[in-house]
């Protein structure tokens, strides 16, 4: 119907993210008429992460301390009403490559430090969302075209440490995947249900049950052996089989624990816990993370090692690659540089796929296609900081990634992703896919 759908009028504000700190919400008005008449408009907010990896593209905080702890955002807010729209008002909101591309050049640095990652974020999702609602296409479908069928796995976070909890808990997020289950919805809720009885079990040990960032668990522990014992016994209760039914998967966020002078790994908790000081250096990590999948049905391990160490991802990648998923967050984030520096190294097998950390759904999208060309997967991901919108539900299925991490089934800035992945599988209905990313291929005979 639309070839051309002019963007007629593009509109920042400063919101509240789930950690109650300021971010960028955008609206873009895209229509043939007369502003007002015709026009359509899609609306989108900015997640912010807390373990934010050393090369993600830049976050634009006012660094006013008068104002939120020096976190606004007004200044990228301001960035999108002026500059951004300048940009691209009476530009094709079809056309999103050429948008973000007009977005890029407006900021012309390689991190996005001028115009702030945030505010280009914001404008390239609510271009889209634009897009789609004019055609009158779910927003899946519009970015993934007739092919968006695929229901992601849930990669559910049931257990908080590391810099988004308050707990001794080193190692940052311990997750579920309902590898067993036949849909999405059924996948769901064996999730769900799991967390429940870990609820219920905590209680019973007398341990806390107040939550993380993102909604898990997040009580003292003394290692991760405990973690993952405490998750398979729930996982039992709840009627599951670990492994056949439910797998485990971790992201150690590692560049949070490396000592660089040392060139160590510090183990805070474990050691307070333990009342001994822990250090690993990436060698025994490694040897450790081995112990662990030997011994728990663990099928991913995301940030194993710190960002910089390629050598160290190397090896851990011959040790363990073979085996389970190994994702890149700070190693890659979501930049093809990055990644194709991996690819070539051989470095991991999987990327996570969060979009502020690049700032443009085009380059969000670039990432996933060469991870999919090199024969990495891809995990399509929240931040810490969320709100309540879902754009990376219909990100995964329009990917076809096959698998999501967005936290525990708790705070509606997590669920407001997990409903929209129900209402897209209902609206696929017998067309929907749901195979775990793992699943075992029968070679005849
Ligand atoms: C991560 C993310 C999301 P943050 O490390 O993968 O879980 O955390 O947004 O704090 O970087
Ligand atoms: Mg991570």
């Amino acid at each position: 119907m639309y070839r051309y759908l002019p963007i007629r009028r593009v509109h920042a504000r400063q919101v509240l993210d789930s950690r109650g700190n300021p971010t960028v919400e955008v609206e873009v008005t895209v229509g043939e008429g007369i502003v007002g008449i015709n026009g359509t408009t899609g609306r989108a907010m900015v997640p912010s992460g807390a373990s934010t990896g050393r090369f993600e593209a830049m976050e634009l905080r006012d660094g006013n301390k008068k104002e939120y702890v020096g976190l606004g955002v007004e200044k990228a807010v301001s960035n999108v009403n002026t500059k951004l729209a300048d940009a691209i008002l009476g530009e094709n909101a079809l056309d999103q490559n050429a948008i973000d591309f007009l977005l890029l050049e407006a900021d012309g640095t390689e991190n996005k430090s001028n115009i702030g990652a945030n505010a280009m974020l914001g404008v390239s999702m609510a271009v889209a969302r634009a897009a789609a609602a004019a055609l009158k296409l779910p927003l899946f479908q519009y970015i993934g075209g007739i092919h968006a069928k695929r229901m992601p796995v849930p990669m559910m976070n049931i257990l908080n440490g590391g810099v988004h909890a308050d707990n001794t808990v080193d190692l940052q997020e311990f997750m579920i995947m309902p590898v067993g289950a036949e849909s999405f919805r059924e996948g769901l809720r064996m999730c769900v249900e799991v967390y429940q009885f870990l609820k219920i079990i905590l209680k019973q040990e007398k341990l806390s049950t107040a939550v993380g960032d993102e909604g898990g668990f997040a009580p003292d522990l003394p290692d991760p052996q405990a973690v993952l014992s405490l998750i398979i016994r729930a996982v039992e209760r709840a009627g599951y089989r670990p492994k056949e039914d439910i797998c485990i998967a971790i992201d150690a966020a590692a560049s949070e624990l490396y000592d660089k002078e040392k060139d160590v790994y510090r183990f805070p908790g474990e050691s307070q816990m333990k009342g001994e000081t822990i250090l690993r250096t990436g060698k025994e990590l490694v040897g450790y993370y081995k112990e662990l999948v030997d011994a728990f049905p663990i099928i991913s391990i995301e940030d194993g090692l710190h960002e910089d160490d390629w050598d160290g991802w190397k090896h851990m990648t011959q040790e363990l690659g073979e085996r389970i998923q190994l994702v890149g967050d700070d190693l890659f984030v979501t930049n093809i540089k990055r990644l194709s520096c991996g690819i070539k190294l051989q470095v991991g097998n999987a990327i996570l796929v969060k979009v502020n950390q690049i700032g443009t759904l085009s380059e969000a999208l670039d990432a996933v296609e060469m991870a999919h060309k090199a024969g990495y997967k891809a995990v399509i991901s929240h931040r810490s900081g969320e709100t309540e919108d879902p754009f990376i539900a219909d990100l995964a299925v329009a990917t076809g990634a096959g698998q999501i991490k967005t936290g525990a089934p708790c705070r509606s800035d997590r669920n407001a992703k997990y409903n929209q992945l129900l209402r897209i599988e209902d609206q696929l209905g017998k067309m929907a896919c749901y195979d775990h990313p793992f699943i075992n291929v029968e070679v005849p005979k």
